[in-house]
């Protein structure tokens, strides 16, 4: 097969960086009066290594759900200062925007009260008394699921490099920390040189394991607390937090020498490929992303004019 191609390294395994989002323990908040039932929950999901956070009145559980980030909620309807539809009503559109599931456990079961709870968006109506068994695996399910969904929404499939959305993100968040701490970070935007070349001449599959041999091993070069992304087609981007950009380089030099030193194969070809970046460091006089955006992009396109497969501050 002319078009086949081995890549003449061992592709490390894919790392997912997920994980580093996983590792965290998740938080199930527990809106519920019944300190029997909530006793017995929190301990069964602790078992499980959930995070378990309750509150037994509706008051209590709106402040908690806007003073944490609870990644689940389980919620009763008959509450003592409020009903439960009331407190569902109130969170169900943030939680949906943020893939929080919420789970009703209710004594009250009427048919007019379940079809309130599923009219406003909720997946899962669960009867008292609890099936703690059944119960423990939907909540299982439901986790699964949403993990899925993150995943699907933040995570570039080719590569298994974040997306722009998560870059985005990340971008926020990073500008955010900044002005509150001043914790600094560098972005580096990355370039593949000389990509369409690689497509013409050996075909888009083949510019695909490309694409993906390059990812593995930045994903396999960089710290947990780093962010790799996919900025769109051969461009990506990396954020390197309490880095400045004179580290940063090291680390990008350090890849950029062993990626253009990996040999492809394709229709009877050995070929190399290299990448041109630009580097920036957050500071007081650039701290907007758009900023920071242009300035790493500028300086990538200083390391493609000065001859490509090098990096520019
Ligand atoms: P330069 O060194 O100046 O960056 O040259 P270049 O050829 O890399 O840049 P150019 O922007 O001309 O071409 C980028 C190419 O990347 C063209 C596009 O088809 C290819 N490309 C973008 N996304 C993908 C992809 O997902 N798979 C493959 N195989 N190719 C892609
Ligand atoms: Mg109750
Ligand atoms: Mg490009
Ligand atoms: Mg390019």
């Amino acid at each position: 097969d002319k078009n086949s191609s081995s890549i003449m390294i061992n592709p490390p395994n894919s790392a997912n960086q997920l994980n580093n989002e996983e590792c965290r323990q998740s938080e199930i908040l527990i809106i519920d009066d019944d300190v029997e039932l909530v006793a017995i929950l929190k301990e069964a999901l602790e078992k499980q290594s959930y995070y378990v956070s309750i509150a037994l009145s509706a008051e209590r559980g709106l402040k908690k759900f806007y003073g944490s980030k609870p990644d689940m909620i389980l919620l009763d309807i008959l509450l003592p200062d409020k009903s439960g539809i009331e407190v569902l009503s109130q969170i169900i559109g943030k939680a949906k925007k943020e893939y929080i599931p919420i789970i009703i456990i209710s004594g009250e079961h009427s048919k007019e009260i379940q079809l309130h709870a599923y009219s406003l968006g909720v997946m899962d109506f669960v009867q008292k008394p609890v099936d703690l068994d059944l119960f423990l695996m939907l909540i299982k399910n439901r986790f699964e699921l949403k993990r899925e969904w993150q995943e699907a929404i933040i995570v570039d499939e080719l590569t298994g490099a974040f997306n722009r959305k998560q870059f985005n993100q990340t971008m926020k968040q990073l500008v955010s920390d900044f002005k509150r701490t001043s914790r600094i970070f560098s972005l580096a935007l990355i370039d593949l040189d000389h990509f369409k070349k690689v497509n013409d001449s050996y075909g888009h599959l083949v510019g695909d394991e490309v694409l993906q041999a390059f990812s593995h091993l930045v994903l396999n070069s960089i710290r947990v607390e780093d962010t790799f992304c996919r900025f769109g087609g051969e461009e990506f981007a990396l954020f390197l937090p309490n880095t400045n950009a004179a580290s940063a380089l090291l680390v990008i030099e350090r890849i950029q020498k062993d990626f253009s030193s990996l040999k492809f194969s394709a229709r009877d070809e050995i070929f190399q490929v290299s990448f041109s970046s630009g580097i920036t460091e957050v500071t007081e006089a650039a701290q907007e992303s758009d900023k920071l955006i242009e300035e790493a992009d500028q300086a990538l396109y200083a390391s493609k004019n000065a001859g490509r497969n090098q990096t520019t501050l």
